[in-house]
């Protein structure tokens, strides 16, 4: 059990992009972290904030209160969870498996219907990009049971604000719609400023002033040098789209939006632009 009165012993399993600086906001909170990361040279930074470093998922996760996942996709946390020297091989009862990864609801649902009898499991995803986890200003839209979230809430809140969006499942479900959003608008827009003739700082501004306003001001700079360092991978993007029109495709319907920006996110994928920003979609769009 989390000893509410006490920081809590987790362990956090992937040491990407998101999971660095998340993984040592808990540490700089008082927590106790115990790292895994499939490449282990990253756990290093950690290990020099006080971190130690497991060398298994299941190593990492004995004698934890909550395990933190922080991977790729459905793949990544299957693997991390059920193959080899995976975390289920120890999860013990009373320990909380809380996955923050973007997998979608199938593959939560999944990973929780498997789980030793006594472990419960929590979907957290996050929206917000490196700067957000830095700062402990992620949103963490939370699936849970009202106990369970109970039991995650003194954790994650130095990570961000908490939104406890249903059970199990939920949390994933939310983080889909809300990057089904992860459009292109502001890539065609520019293309449009181009077709006309227009200056592009000066689009840049009228952009600057529209309901788009947050992604023209994150990613205003990208744009301006022409090159898009990794904040939010685009091969990241176009699999939270699959997402969004795999689920759309289940139930009968055509997001022509979602479907145009999955569109757009596979042609910069291909093009080779999938471990820099998905802004890099954008001249792709505007080439
Ligand atoms: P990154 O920076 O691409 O990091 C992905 C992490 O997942 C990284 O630690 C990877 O380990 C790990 N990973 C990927 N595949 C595996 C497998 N098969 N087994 C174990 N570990 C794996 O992504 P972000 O941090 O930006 O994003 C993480 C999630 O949040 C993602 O769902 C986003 O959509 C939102 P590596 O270092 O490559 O060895």
């Amino acid at each position: 059990m989390i000893r509410e009165d006490t920081m809590a012993k987790l362990a956090f399993i992937g040491l990407g992009l998101m999971g660095t600086p998340m993984a040592t906001r808990l540490l700089e909170a008082g927590h106790d972290v115990t790292v895994w990361n499939r490449t282990a040279e990253k756990t290093k930074p950690l290990t020099d904030h006080g971190a130690t470093a497991a060398s298994t998922p299941m190593d990492a996760i004995k004698g934890v209160d909550a395990a933190i996942a922080m991977v790729t996709n459905a793949e990544a946390l299957e693997q991390v969870v059920y193959g080899e020297n995976g975390m289920a091989a120890a999860l013990a009862p009373g320990q909380l498996l809380i996955d923050m990864s973007t997998v979608g609801p199938d593959a939560v649902r999944s990973v929780a219907s498997r789980l030793p009898d006594g472990v419960a499991m929590v979907d957290a995803p996050v929206r917000g990009s490196v700067h957000q986890a830095t700062s402990g200003q992620l949103a963490i839209y939370v699936g849970a049971d009202p106990s369970d979230f109970r039991r995650v809430e003194p954790i994650l809140t130095s990570l961000g604000t908490l939104h406890h969006v249903g059970g199990l499942g939920a949390g994933a479900a939310a983080k889909v719609v809300v990057n089904s959003t992860l459009g292109v608008a502001f890539g065609e827009a520019l293309s449009l400023g181009d077709d006309f003739g227009l200056d592009r700082s000066v689009v840049l501004d009228v952009l600057s002033d529209t309901p788009i306003a947050g992604t023209v001001e994150a990613k205003r700079a990208n744009v301006e040098s022409g090159t898009y360092p990794a904040n939010f991978k685009l091969s990241l993007a176009l699999k939270d789209l699959n997402l969004v029109t795999e689920i759309a495709d289940q139930n009968g319907r055509r997001l022509e939006v979602a479907a145009a920006a999955r569109d757009w996110l596979e042609q910069a994928a291909e093009a080779g632009a999938g471990d820099l920003d998905y802004s890099a979609v954008i001249p792709t769009i505007t080439t």
